[in-house]
């Protein structure tokens, strides 16, 4: 938006994200819990009965868009895994973007004093190649280029078709995403500004023009964000980091807990909020709630607004579904709790009606039921 009148970067288009990855204690469990609760299928897998003896790998779809891959080493030997485990817990290791070319964003990224983790290297099998590379981001969080040549195969080459045969999306009601809207990471205070600046200098990206994009410090949340994007935006990766407040800030939580910088929220994008929150809850997935004032004060500002929401506002509210809107359109979003023991990573649902924000109107009422969630855990200390 800002930049259409800015040159293409050089480089090769980004298509979206292509997978999240995730290392976990136990990447079986794991894929399982999202399996459950978020409806999930088994898609493709790599191990010992494969041939791989170090790391397991499970992969998930939803639909054609989300994938979700979950890793876990077989022993001590690896030991940036096991060591990756003990700072952080279970987490995201990788946020792969899908890209029409590795090689080339690859070698700008390194031009740009990017740090490399895995240099380009075609990878074949009988269904095709892939050509992938990976640089290091924030933390100990990296990016992997995927290009995908035609590749026809279950994920990369070398996984199979996952074996599993789950009854349990035969027995729950079905829930359907289309893709990853967003990838959220925290950072440490003033470092928010310096991660940004690096997605601007090796990955052409550039600041996000939306409604939220300007810096944004309330009484309740003690946050700043900064969204990033490529020039097609079609990869949105807001920055956050704690500003000093009160109270300890909800991003500081997630930094103390997570033992530094890293992937604090995944957005996924449904055409069907209410259908798949309904799915979600009835799997048992867990919610941050909202006062039914939230509601009040939404049920009095929908005369105003310049387009009919279409959804049934009763739904909405009895689901806890929040609504941010601007002149032209609105969007729909949820928050599950964290998913994990340690308060680090939780998943947002969106829908979008012409509405590209990430829902600046609900911060308030968002960060205070965060914030209820933290002073629950005994963290929402005052700040010294
Ligand atoms: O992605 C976003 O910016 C929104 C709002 O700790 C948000 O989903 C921002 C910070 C945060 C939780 C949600
Ligand atoms: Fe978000």
């Amino acid at each position: 938006m800002a930049d259409q009148l800015k040159q293409r970067p050089e480089g090769g288009k980004f298509y979206g994200f292509d997978h999240i990855h995730f290392w976990v204690g136990n990447a079986l469990q794991a894929a399982s819990f999202y399996v459950t609760r978020f409806g999930f299928q088994y898609y493709a897998y790599r191990g010992l009965e494969t041939g791989v003896r170090d790391v397991v790998t499970h992969v998930l779809r939803n639909g054609e868009g989300v994938f979700f891959a979950f890793s876990s080493p077989y022993g001590p030997q690896n030991e940036i895994m096991n060591t990756h485990q003990s700072k952080h817990g279970d987490g995201v290791r990788d946020v792969a973007f899908r890209v029409e070319d590795t090689r080339a964003l690859y070698d700008k990224a390194m031009a740009k004093g990017a740090k490399s983790i895995r240099p380009p290297t075609e990878d074949k099998d009988e269904h095709g190649s892939v050509i992938l590379a990976s640089i290091q981001t924030y933390g100990d969080t990296i990016h992997t280029f995927v290009q995908r040549n035609d590749y026809k195969g279950f994920f990369l080459p070398g996984f199979t078709r996952h074996p599993k045969i789950d009854p349990i999306n035969t027995l729950l009601p079905p829930v359907e995403f289309l893709l990853v809207d967003h990838v959220v990471g925290n950072q440490p205070e003033h470092e928010m500004v310096p991660v940004a600046e690096w997605y601007e200098k090796t990955l052409d990206f550039h600041r996000f023009w939306s409604v939220d994009d300007s810096i944004l410090h309330t009484d309740y949340s003690s946050l700043q964000s900064i969204v990033v994007s490529d020039f097609d935006e079609v990869i949105k990766m807001p920055i956050n980091e704690p500003a000093h407040g009160k109270k300890v800030s909800q991003i500081q939580e997630y930094v103390d807990y997570y033992s530094g910088p890293g992937v604090q929220h995944i957005a996924l994008k449904t055409d069907n909020i209410l259908k798949e929150v309904e799915a979600m809850r009835a799997r048992g997935l867990d919610f941050l709630s909202i006062p039914d004032t939230y509601y009040d004060n939404l049920r009095k500002n929908i005369p105003h607004m310049n387009f009919k929401i279409s959804e049934d506002i009763d739904l909405i509210q009895k689901n806890k579904i929040l609504v941010d809107y601007d002149d032209k359109g609105y969007l729909l979003q949820i928050f599950t709790k964290p998913l994990e023991d340690r308060p680090t990573l939780f998943i947002e649902i969106i829908q979008r009606r012409n509405h590209s924000g990430f829902g600046a109107g609900n911060f308030k009422s968002l960060f205070q039921s965060i914030e209820l969630e933290q002073s629950i855990r005994g963290n929402l200390t005052d700040n010294p």
